[in-house]
C-alpha cells in the first residue's frame, strides 16, 4: 500500500499529465487514437480463443492501463517519418491507417517491455498512475500480461500487413528490435548485479552498450525503419540513418537516467528508482569519473541503499560534483554533433526526419 505523501504525488502526477495532452494539437493524433479502438476491438474479436465475459474486461482494462497514457511519441513518429519520406502534405486513409497501426505496434512493444521493467526495477508509478504490477488485482498476473502485449503485435501485423511485398521484412524487423531491446535490458540487470560487488565495473563502454540496446533501438530506429519499409525502401541502404538514429537514442537514454534524479516526477510520470537499484546510469559513471577518493568512498555507502537517507546523499554528493552543468554541457554538445551529422545526410527528406526528432527531445523534461 502507498502512503498518503506518495498519493498526493501520484494525484498531482495524473493532473498535469491531462493537463500536458490537452495541449498536444497535432493534427492526426485524433485518428491515431481512434484507430488504437479499433485495433483494440479486433483483438477483443480475435477468434483464435473463445473470450468470456471476464477475459474481454481484464485485457480491455490492460490494454487501456497500458498501452496508453504516454506521450505517444514512437507510434507518431511513424506518420511523420512517412510524411517527411513521401514528401506529400496528405495521406490517403489507407497510408494514415496503415502507419498509424505501425506507430501502435510500437507503442504496444513499448507497453510489454515497461509493465516487466517496472517489475524487475521495483518502480512505483508510470505515467501518472501505479505500476500495472501494484494493482492487487494485477501483481504477477502482469508477467503474462506483458506477454500477451508482446503476442498481439504480429496478429496486428497479421490482419493488416500480410500480403503487402514488405510484411516479412516487418516481422523480421520486429523480431530483431525485440532482441536487441531484450539484450539490452538483460545487460542493465546484470550489469547492475556486477556493480554491487564493485562500482568500478560501471564504465562508459558498458553503459553507452547498455542504453544503445536497451532504448535506442526500438525508441528511435524502429519508428522510422517501419516508415522506409512502408515507403517501399530496402533498409540495408540506409544504414547512415540508422546509426544517426542509435545515437540520437543514446542521448535519449542519458536524457532518461538523468531525469530519473533530477527531473520533476509529477512531470515525468514516474519516481526514479535508479539510486535505490544500483543501476549503471549516465550520472553514477559521470559521478565516479569526477569524484576524489573521499566521495568515491560516499558513493561506496550509499548507492543503491533503499534508505530514502542514503538517495538523499548521494543527490547530495552529485550535487557537489556539479553533474547538472555537467548534464548541460553533454547535451550541449550532443545536439551540435547530432546536428552535424544529420547535415551531412545527402537527401532533404531525411534530414526533416532526423530534424523533427532531434527537436522532440531536446532539452526535455519529460
Ligand atoms: C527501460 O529503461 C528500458 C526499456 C526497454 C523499458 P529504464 O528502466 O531506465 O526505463 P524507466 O526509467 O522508464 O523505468
Ligand atoms: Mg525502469
Ligand atoms: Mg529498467
Ligand atoms: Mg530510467
Amino acid at each position: 500500500p502507498i502512503n498518503e505523501q506518495q498519493f498526493s504525488t501520484l494525484f498531482e502526477i495524473k493532473e498535469n499529465n491531462n493537463f500536458l495532452c490537452e495541449k498536444m494539437s497535432d493534427k492526426l493524433k485524433p485518428r491515431f487514437l481512434e484507430i488504437y479502438k479499433e485495433l483494440k476491438s479486433e483483438l477483443l474479436d480475435d477468434k483464435a480463443f473463445e473470450f468470456t465475459d471476464g477475459a474481454l474486461k481484464w485485457v480491455d482494462k490492460m490494454l487501456d492501463y497500458n498501452v496508453l497514457g504516454g506521450k505517444l511519441n514512437r507510434g507518431l513518429s511513424v506518420i511523420d517519418s512517412y510524411i517527411f519520406l513521401k514528401e506529400q502534405k496528405e495521406l490517403t486513409s489507407a497510408e494514415i491507417f496503415e502507419t498509424s497501426a505501425l506507430g501502435w505496434c510500437i507503442e504496444w512493444l513499448q507497453a510489454y517491455f515497461l509493465v516487466l521493467d517496472d517489475i524487475m526495477d521495483g518502480s512505483h508509478t508510470r505515467r501518472g498512475q501505479e505500476c500495472w504490477f501494484r494493482l492487487p488485482e494485477v501483481g504477477l498476473i502482469a508477467i503474462n500480461d506483458g506477454i500477451l502485449l508482446r503476442n498481439h503485435i504480429p496478429r496486428i501485423l497479421k490482419k493488416h500487413f500480410k500480403g503487402k511485398p514488405y510484411y516479412v521484412d516487418l516481422l523480421e524487423l520486429f523480431n530483431e528490435v525485440e532482441f536487441q531491446t531484450a539484450s539490452g535490458q538483460m545487460i542493465d540487470l546484470i550489469t547492475t548485479h556486477a556493480g554491487k560487488n564493485d562500482l568500478s565495473k560501471y564504465s562508459l563502454t558498458v553503459h553507452k552498450q547498455i542504453v544503445q540496446y536497451k532504448t535506442a533501438y526500438y525508441s528511435f530506429y524502429l519508428p522510422v525503419a517501419c516508415a522506409l519499409l512502408m515507403a517501399g525502401e530496402n533498409l540495408d541502404n540506409h544504414t547512415n540513418v540508422k546509426d544517426i538514429l542509435i545515437d540520437m537514442g543514446i542521448y535519449f537514454q542519458v536524457q532518461d537516467d538523468y531525469l530519473d534524479c533530477f527531473g520533476d516526477p509529477k512531470v515525468l510520470g514516474k519516481i526514479g528508482t535508479d539510486i535505490q537499484d544500483f543501476k549503471c546510469s549516465w550520472l553514477v559513471m559521470k559521478a565516479l569519473e569526477h569524484c576524489n577518493e573521499e566521495q568515491k568512498k560516499i558513493l561506496h555507502e550509499n548507492y543503491g541503499k533503499s534508505d530514502d537517507a542514503c538517495a538523499a546523499k548521494v543527490k547530495a554528493l552529485y550535487d557537489d560534483l556539479k553533474l547538472k552543468d555537467v548534464y548541460k554541457e553533454y547535451e550541449n554538445n550532443t545536439h551540435a554533433k547530432l546536428i552535424n551529422s544529420i547535415e551531412a545526410q545527402p537527401s532533404q527528406a531525411v534530414q526533416a526526419v532526423l530534424k523533427s526528432f532531434l527537436a522532440k527531445i531536446y532539452m526535455r523534461d519529460k
